[in-house]
């Protein structure tokens, strides 16, 4: 068969909804298209990570601790899964964690901000892991079955960090004048940096068109930060904290809420490394990988062992 009937028959199946497995015929590109997006969201959760793992310490008692720290340990656990689903392409991990290591690899912008009081991890829960959710709700129906099915498990994880995020902002906005105040200084810093988490608009984004007609991506940039607002608005109104958007106004006519230009200056200069933290988030990984270099090790011996066990027990067989 030829590739173009090969690959006229891939797309009735995307068509047909047909969920696509690892070892089936797949062109080229929507492998390299899911290569790279999987594993720049692998490395999202991990760097994810650092953000918040800078509060552990210090989160204001036993129970946010416990919390944090059961939401920090998911979000590894989802960057496992996700490494696995890129692997199942035949990425190789090494190759990917080299990636991010050496700062060639992408990773969500988001994570480049600092965390500097305990209101920005309300805030990072409430609004990042929302737009993560909103963006991985998607997913779950995306055509690849690997990445399929990893989605389901962490949408379920993503949504009790949402909850998580969102008490700790409605604890702080019903405390004192000086809580209140930095639930609303931290909506104000995480608000437009959320929003740029969707991506470009549809209009400069390069792979949206492709990976729609894949039914990898199910609703573009644009549309998943308009729903993103819609339902987000409400929420800071019942938290009565000020979104810190002056043009952000309900459209009777459009049935959504219009706002304000995003400074897509800074969102590019943060993707090419310019960032608050970049720099540090690509030195505290660097560091977390060569201080692990044990644990790698010790489980490649076990496992060398294990194997070694088994060959000489089929041989005595
Ligand atoms: N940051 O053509 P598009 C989380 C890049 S997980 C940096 O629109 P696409 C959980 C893009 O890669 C958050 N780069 O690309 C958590 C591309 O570059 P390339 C991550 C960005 O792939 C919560 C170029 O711009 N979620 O938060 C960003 O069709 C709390 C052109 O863009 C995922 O990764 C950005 N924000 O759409 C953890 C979900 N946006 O590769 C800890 C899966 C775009 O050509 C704490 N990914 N770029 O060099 C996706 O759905 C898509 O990849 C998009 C981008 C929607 C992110």
């Amino acid at each position: 068969m030829s590739t173009h009937d090969l690959e006229q028959i891939f797309q009735e199946r995307i068509d047909a909804e047909i969920k696509i497995e690892a070892k089936e015929w797949m062109p080229d590109a929507y492998r390299k298209t899911l290569i790279r997006q999987i594993s720049q969201h692998a490395h999202s959760e991990i760097v994810g990570m650092l953000p918040e793992g800078n509060w552990i310490t210090r989160a204001p008692s036993l129970r946010r601790k416990v919390a944090l720290l059961a939401k920090v340990q998911d979000e590894a656990g989802h960057g496992l899964y996700l490494y696995s689903a890129a692997e199942t392409l035949g990425a190789e991990r090494d190759d990917l964690i080299e990636q991010l290591l050496t700062g060639k690899a992408k990773y969500s912008s988001i994570f480049n901000y600092p965390t500097v009081s305990w209101a920005d991890i309300g805030a990072i829960g409430w609004l990042v892991d929302g737009a993560a959710i909103m963006n991985q709700v998607m997913l779950t129906r995306t055509s690849y079955g690997p990445y399929a099915r990893a989605m389901v498990r962490i949408c379920k994880e993503e949504s009790f960090h949402q909850r998580q995020g969102y008490e700790i902002m409605l604890a702080l906005s019903n405390g004192t004048e000086a809580q209140k105040n930095m639930a609303q200084d931290a909506l104000n810093r995480w608000w437009w940096p959320s929003l740029m988490m969707f991506g470009p608009s549809d209009k400069e984004s390069s792979h949206t068109e492709q990976s729609m007609r894949w039914k990898i991506k199910r609703k573009s940039n644009d549309e998943l930060r308009q729903q993103f607002i819609n339902q987000t608005v409400g929420q800071a109104d019942f938290l009565g904290l000020t979104i810190p958007d002056p043009d952000l106004k309900w459209n009777e006519a459009t049935g959504n809420y219009d706002f304000g230009a995003i400074d897509w200056e800074e969102f590019w200069n943060v993707v090419k490394g310019n960032g608050p933290c970049n720099k540090e988030r690509i030195r505290a990984s660097i560091k977390a990988h060569e201080d692990g270099a044990w644990v790698r090790e010790a489980a490649l011996a076990h496992a060398e062992k294990r194997s070694a066990r088994a060959a000489q027990k089929t041989q005595v067989a």
